[in-house]
């Protein structure tokens, strides 16, 4: 119901800016407690968020202009804008800690370079950073079923990152957003079936074996230093991607434990923090998220904007 569709609308776009924003002070930390991550959620400080939630509500308003149809994804994701709206948003606050190859595109993409061209500049094979999976979860929110989804993650992702992986993960991560926002949040969730949902939408033998020992990962009741072990806590897709869904399933229900879980696994903490918390939000909804935190996220008022547009 309408409902249930806002609140989990609520849920994704809020837990992703969440796990960012909270992940980001402790970015390349070891030894990080529970304590100390809490004591972050019931401070009374703003929460700046860092490119993650810059570039994922710059999708989301490109989304929310609805160009033409979702079932007609290269109409609804203009391209050559999309890349020139995320240019443009690197160029005016570029200290929200992008990652180096892509700042080396978005510049030449402001000064006129064609896009196509300029993501090539740095790595020849293009970027497997996991810069499209961390802004994509708002995809999933307009397109109606699993390819609608994949296709729009692809072409959200494609004028960055032109690696297989980066896609792979994006549609990962996308795919996964949507089977959470179609769970009901009472309902358990049951990791086998859950990873099921997503593999046909990834075919690559890398990540289908990423989705074994996540699901091995989740029988095993792994704690957040031997998911980062087995599965990568790093800035590539494949590095941080399966463990944002690990922290997911180990945590269902409870969007904070798994936020927590994604930061103690250290590495690439907003990121992984920021994509846990979007899959979380989309099942369990914005109610159970930590109150005291999202009233002070920097782009609150954004995110109740872009929530209400886009469900
Ligand atoms: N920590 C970051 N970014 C680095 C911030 C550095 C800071 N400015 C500083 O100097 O202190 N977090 C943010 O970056 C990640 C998203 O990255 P994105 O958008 O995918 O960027 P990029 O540059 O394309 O890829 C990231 C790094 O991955 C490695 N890499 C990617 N493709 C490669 C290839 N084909 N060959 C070799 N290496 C490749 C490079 O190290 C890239 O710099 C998020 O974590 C976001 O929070
Ligand atoms: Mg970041
Ligand atoms: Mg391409
Ligand atoms: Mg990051």
């Amino acid at each position: 119901d309408d409902t249930s569709r806002i609140e989990k609308a609520r849920g994704l776009l809020f837990g992703l800016a969440l796990g960012d924003c909270l992940g980001a002070p402790f970015e390349g930390k070891v030894g990080v407690t529970d304590a100390d991550i809490v004591a972050k959620e019931n401070a009374t400080d703003t929460l700046p968020h860092t490119d993650d939630t810059a570039l994922a509500l710059v999708l989301a308003r490109h989304l929310a202009q609805r160009r033409g149809d979702a079932r007609e994804p290269e109409k609804f994701v203009d391209l050559d804008l999309l890349a020139r709206e995320f240019a443009d948003t690197w160029h005016a606050e570029p200290w929200r800690g992008y990652g180096g190859g892509v700042t080396t595109s978005f510049r030449l993409i402001v000064e006129g370079t064609p896009w196509r061209e300029a993501i090539r500049a740095v790595y020849p094979e293009g970027s497997f950073g996991n810069g499209g999976a961390m802004r994509v979860a708002p995809v999933a929110l307009v397109g109606t079923d699993s390819g609608q989804v994949a296709a729009l993650a692809r072409r959200s992702t494609e004028v960055t990152h032109a690696h297989d992986d980066a896609l792979h993960g994006a549609v990962c991560q996308a795919v996964a957003t949507h089977v959470a926002l179609s769970l009901a949040p009472d309902e358990p969730v049951r990791a086998g079936d859950f990873v099921d949902s997503v593999r046909p939408a990834v075919p690559s033998p890398l990540w289908q074996d990423k989705f074994d020992r996540v699901v091995e990962l989740v029988e095993q009741r792994a704690d957040p230093a031997q998911a980062a072990a087995a599965l990568g806590n790093d800035v590539s897709a494949p590095g941080s991607v399966p463990l944002a869904l690990l922290s997911f399933l180990r945590n269902a229900g409870d969007p904070s434990a798994a936020m927590r879980f994604a930061i103690r696994a250290g590495g690439d903490t907003d990121t992984v923090a920021s994509m846990a918390g979007a899959l979380a939000g989309a099942h369990s909804g914005y109610a159970t998220l930590p109150r005291q935190a999202v009233s002070r996220l920097e782009a609150a008022a954004q995110l109740h904007l872009y929530a209400e547009h886009l469900a």
